[in-house]
């Protein structure tokens, strides 16, 4: 009956009716219909494949230099070195980026930033190898794939915009972070235009390579239903399905490519799948009994892989003889052409269909599933094997199949030497490829911008934080009030971008909503519940906060896009990122890595820090170790202020070197939630404070012994509570010092250290932390509320040592006091602490520590936190 209606009313109303069929159906009895797949064959059909624009032959011959050049620098740094590459995953995926250079990726031009384009990590000797067609790097630079080190320099083995920031623009080896990252990378362009910072004459498109494997990490496929609640047409997914990973297949039991159409089409996206090349069209246009399809569903991913490996009497074998119409299907083919028979991913004419119809597509991203062969082309050593993804040589017979193959112009004489081939400047494949990049708006992959400094305010715009706050606040309230007059600042005010991941009723940043409002596409539908009062949730399509929802790693992909947008758009935008502080690098370090890596700028906070400041949350929340975390990225500058000013100045100063100066660095910066007055800055400390150490109140005059108390956020209070103690009961000043960065002082001695060294003979180098301690007398103990190893940094440049309490061990539901004395880092076990390092350097007896352990009323067999 709908075969008549198909000839009769057409493919439209056909579907038309079928929809309504079958929603009548589900309403009767769902489980009948119950499902989120299309057939086993290509989404699009032969008669709606557009014409081939190119030149095949030409690009053939262009993708097969390729090919020899990507394989070549990685067999050939091999056979001299073991740093090791990859060749098969680029053999795979030849064509699906060959058609991309050649017809879609459009490069930077006067207002277009090129689009964006996300490489497979494992792709890289593929794209090097193309950039070396184009002339834009040289043999010597293949030479020395992943041999940065080399004379002269070399290329890195991933994309990695830190270590070739003229060529990158987006790290993705570390699986699953790449997806992730295009998907808000398109959502931040689409913020940019909606808030009026940007007017390109064409939207970019953002294209995401990933590897079917890749699929597996949870951060490829999280944040699939942002992309279509948000209508991303901008962007396209390509996913290289060569139904391998590294150890083995990636669904051998079923179908990588129907499992990613289900969860794609169940998303939202719109799904192409490119499974069958060209040769498939006829034997399936000859299959009138529709045995074909069947036995396409029926094999297995396993079985795929098998007669990718097998010779062609194999497939007859065990694909085609199942049903005996299916065997006289292919009577006509000869081994060695079923062998061949094509697979989508590898068809040139059915990636551009595809890439067309993808670009074209309106209201929804598009993920394209290309079937192909892992390690394609390399031959009986290499091709769908399960070790092919760690292979990294060739011997000399399976050189010359790959030349035979592919039809590389190298005589046998030197074919064992693998030299790289460039066609000549004037021949028609080095006219072609140029021409095709040209016309497309230059190369790519490409990191270049013209800095933009912005006007960044000054210290003087805060004096209300640096005469000081009376009434209690916490270093996350002020902070929130900075954040207000940042907004408002004429030099960078539009550029900041807040960040936050459903938590700003809880730092307070829901004052911001009603000023500059929640960002969203489709602006606000309904009147909010508390439209009335005065912080009511307003989301605008202008609005300038990313509220993220509970996403730590989607508003990470946030803050990196924001802040690379200096480098992808020549507009730098400021991003304030503010989370829970245990669920930052603990949970996302890797996103934090990336960040350093992407040259990323602006500011993280992790607000609620402190192991013991965040009372009653317990083990799971109170963070003592994220500034261990963030300091280990050499890119990252993590700051524990104690006090408004210090907050102040670290933010101006921040927001001069990398907004003015344009350093490619970023902050972080703990905030915490106790409320106390904030003091006025005392003059001339805001070196120190940038530096890391600088002496906040002085101890008291006269006192027979001398000590130093280092204490940073909240519990400088403990420093300064031991501090009167220390003078009333125990003869001892005590000066206070706030430490705001252990890690500068750290790589700042370091650094001297080192030049020392090295230059034995010359007038030593003396570090920050060692100048200012050189003068000073007494004994050094460190409080802190992260775990020791925090302050411990400092410790080698410490005159006499340092001894050091923090909060070691898992976390405990309770009050502050309870917490800090359990954790032994309140005043009392500061003044212990301090008493016991006199004690240790014989300045006072061992029985006076006793005594004051005693006096003070702490338990000297009390539980200790677990420590293994
Ligand atoms: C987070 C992470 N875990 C593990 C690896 C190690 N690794 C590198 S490649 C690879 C297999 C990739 O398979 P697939 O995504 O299918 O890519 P392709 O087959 O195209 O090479 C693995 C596990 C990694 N790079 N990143
Ligand atoms: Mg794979």
């Amino acid at each position: 009956m709908f075969e008549l209606a198909l000839e009769s009313q057409g493919p439209e109303r056909t579907a038309h009716l079928l929809q309504k069929l079958a929603k009548q159906l589900r309403a009767g009895s769902p489980e009948l219909l119950r499902t989120f797949n299309t057939p086993y064959i290509n989404t699009i059909p032969l008669n709606q494949q557009p014409p081939y624009p190119g030149n095949r032959d030409i690009e053939r011959h262009i993708k097969s230099y390729i090919r020899w050049n990507a394989m070549a620098m990685v067999v050939k740094a091999n056979s001299t070195t073991d740093v090791g590459g990859h060749i098969s995953t680029y053999a795979s995926a030849a064509t699906l980026y060959e058609v991309g250079f050649n017809h879609f990726f459009r490069g930077q031009s006067k207002n277009f930033p090129g689009d964006l384009v996300y490489f497979q990590g494992h792709a890289a000797p593929g794209v090097y190898a193309r950039a070396f067609s184009e002339g834009r790097i040289d043999e010597r630079h293949l030479q020395n794939f992943r041999q940065e080190l080399a004379e002269g320099g070399g290329l890195s083995s991933y994309p990695h915009p830190y270590l070739m920031p003229e060529f990158w623009q987006f790290p993705t080896v570390s699986m699953g972070l790449g997806p992730l990252l295009s998907i808000y990378q398109a959502r931040f362009n689409r913020y940019l235009q909606a808030r009026g910072l940007v007017r390109w004459k064409e939207e970019p498109k953002i294209w995401a390579f990933l590897g079917d494997g890749e699929s597996d990490e949870p951060e490829t496929l999280g944040s699939l239903t942002l992309a279509s609640r948000e209508n991303l047409d901008n962007l396209i997914w390509v996913v290289n399905c060569n139904l391998q990973r590294l150890d083995g297949p990636v669904r051998g039991n079923g179908k990588i490519i129907q499992e990613l159409e289900a969860a794609f089409l169940g998303a939202g996206w719109n799904v192409i799948k490119v499974i069958w090349g060209s040769d498939w069209d006829r034997l399936l246009a000859r299959d009138k009994s529709g045995l074909l399809l069947k036995r396409m569903e029926e094999a297995v991913d396993g079985d795929y892989q098998k007669y990718s490996v097998e010779p062609g009497s194999y497939t007859r074998r065990h694909f085609f003889a199942k049903y005996p119409e299916l065997l006289e299907l292919v009577n006509h083919l000869t081994d060695e052409q079923i062998h061949k028979l094509v697979r989508g991913g590898h068809d040139p004419r059915k990636v551009y269909a595809a890439y067309k119809a993808a670009a074209e597509h309106k209201g929804q991203p598009t993920v394209i599933l290309a079937k192909t062969v892992k390690g394609y082309g390399l031959g009986e050593g290499g091709e769908g094997r399960n070790i092919t993804h760690q292979q990294k040589k060739l011997n000399e017979k399976e050189l010359r199949e790959f030349r035979e193959r592919f039809n590389i112009p190298i005589s046998d004489d030197v074919i064992a030497e693998m030299p790289f081939y460039r066609p000549p400047a004037d021949s028609a494949e080095t006219k072609y490829l140029l021409e095709r990049r040209k016309a497309l708006g230059g190369f790519l992959p490409a990191r270049k911008f013209v800095p933009k400094p912005l006007d960044v305010p000054e210290l003087d715009d805060f004096a209300e934080f640096l005469k000081g706050l009376n009434t209690g606040v916490s270093t996350t309230m002020a902070f929130v009030r900075l954040m207000k007059i940042l907004l408002q600042h004429k030099g960078i005010g539009k550029n900041l971008v807040p960040i936050i991941p459903d938590e700003a009723r809880t730092f307070g940043l829901d004052a911001l909503f009603k000023d500059i409002g929640i960002y969203s596409s489709k602006g606000q539908l309904y009147d909010p519940v508390d439209s009335e009062s005065l912080l009511y949730y307003h989301e605008a399509k202008d609005g300038q906060i990313l509220e993220e929802g509970i996403t730590e790693a989607g508003s990470m992909s946030s803050f990196i896009a924001a802040g690379t947008s200096y480098a992808t758009h020549a507009v730098p935008m400021i991003p304030f990122y503010i989370y829970y502080s245990m669920f930052g690098p603990q949970r996302v370090g890797d996103l934090f890595w990336l960040a350093g890596d992407i040259r990323a700028k602006g500011f993280l906070l992790g607000a609620t820090a402190g192991r013991t400041t965040l009372n009653g949350e317990g083990l799971q929340h109170q963070d003592g170790h994220s500034l261990l975390h963030a300091g280990s990225i050499p890119t990252c500058l993590p700051y524990d202020p104690a006090f408004a000013y210090e907050i102040v100045v670290i933010i101006t100063d921040g927001l001069r070197r990398m907004y003015a100066e344009g350093e490619e660095i970023f902050y972080y910066l703990s905030l915490y939630n106790e409320n106390y007055p904030m003091p006025a800055m005392p003059a001339g400390v805001e070196d120190g404070i940038l530096k890391g150490l600088y002496k906040f109140k002085p101890g008291a005059d006269g006192k027979k012994h001398k000590a130093h108390i280092f204490g940073s956020g909240p519990i400088i209070h403990s420093a300064l509570r031991a501090q009167e103690i220390l003078a009333e009961r125990y003869n001892v000043s005590a000066d206070v010092w706030s430490a705001t960065s252990y890690k500068l002082l750290r790589t700042d001695a370091i650094r001297c250290e080192r030049w020392n060294r090295l230059h034995p003979t010359q007038p030593p180098r003396k570090s920050h932390i060692e100048t200012l301690l050189a003068k000073e007398q007494g004994v050094f103990v460190a409080v802190s509320d992260n775990i020791r190893t925090v302050p411990d940094q400092i410790a080698p440049w410490v005159p006499g040592g340092l001894m050091t309490l923090g909060t070691d061990g898992f976390g405990r539901s309770d009050t502050r006091p309870r917490l800090r004395r359990f954790f032994e880092v309140d005043a009392e076990s500061t003044v212990i602490a301090t008493l016991y390092a006199l004690a240790q350097k014989k300045l006072l007896k061992p029985q006076l520590v006793e005594k004051a352990i005693k006096d003070l009323g702490v338990d000297p067999e009390k539980l200790q936190p677990q420590l293994v």
